[in-house]
């Protein structure tokens, strides 16, 4: 297993639309794996492959306290999602040290392969029902951050490229 480097926002391979996944075999295993163990590492609650410069619909997540409760989405796909919306205050991995309110529906039923290639269905709320449409978004190019006003996403910005610069 190896832990991989997460993308920091305004790198604009974070914008990039990840392909789907054609066959879960052992290279896709492979991917799911070093996922988890980034995400455990980072510490985090979810990983899209797109924050690891891997192009490819895959998604993990882990919402437990106890942290062995892993849950691996491939091909994610959103069939339904509640009128009612809640607000949550989200963080990224590729934006650290910056948390915001963001506002999306409370329930949602995904649908996706998980690592043996099994299609399931899961209807989520709460915290995963945040994190699943976070890590969806990551697959289609979009980070948090763009749902706040051009304000606030040009202070991130400049913010995250100065920690970048002090940081080399
Ligand atoms: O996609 C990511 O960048 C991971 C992100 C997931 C997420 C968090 C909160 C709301 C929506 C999506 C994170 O995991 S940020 C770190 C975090 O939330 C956390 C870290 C340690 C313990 C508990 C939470
Ligand atoms: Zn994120």
């Amino acid at each position: 297993m190896a832990v991989l480097s997460i993308l920091r926002y305004p790198d604009p391979r974070l914008h990039r639309v990840a392909e789907p996944v054609r066959e879960v075999d052992e290279s896709i295993r492979q991917l799911v794996r070093d996922m988890a163990e980034t995400m455990y590492e980072a510490p985090g609650i979810g990983l899209a492959a797109t924050q690891v410069d891997v192009h490819l619909r895959v998604v993990v997540i882990d919402v437990s306290e106890s942290k062995n409760e892993l849950q691996v989405f491939i091909n994610p796909e959103i069939v339904a999602s509640s009128v009612e919306c809640k607000t949550y205050e989200e963080g990224c991995l590729s934006v650290p040290g910056i948390y915001d309110d963001v506002e999306r529906p409370e329930r949602v039923t995904v649908k996706a392969l998980d690592q043996h290639g099994q299609a399931f269905t899961l209807e989520a709320d709460g915290l995963l029902a945040v994190c699943i449409q976070h890590e969806i978004d990551h697959l289609n190019g979009r980070v948090f951050v763009q749902y706040l006003s051009r304000l606030k996403q040009g202070r991130i910005k400049t913010k995250m490229l100065k920690a970048e610069r002090s940081a080399a």
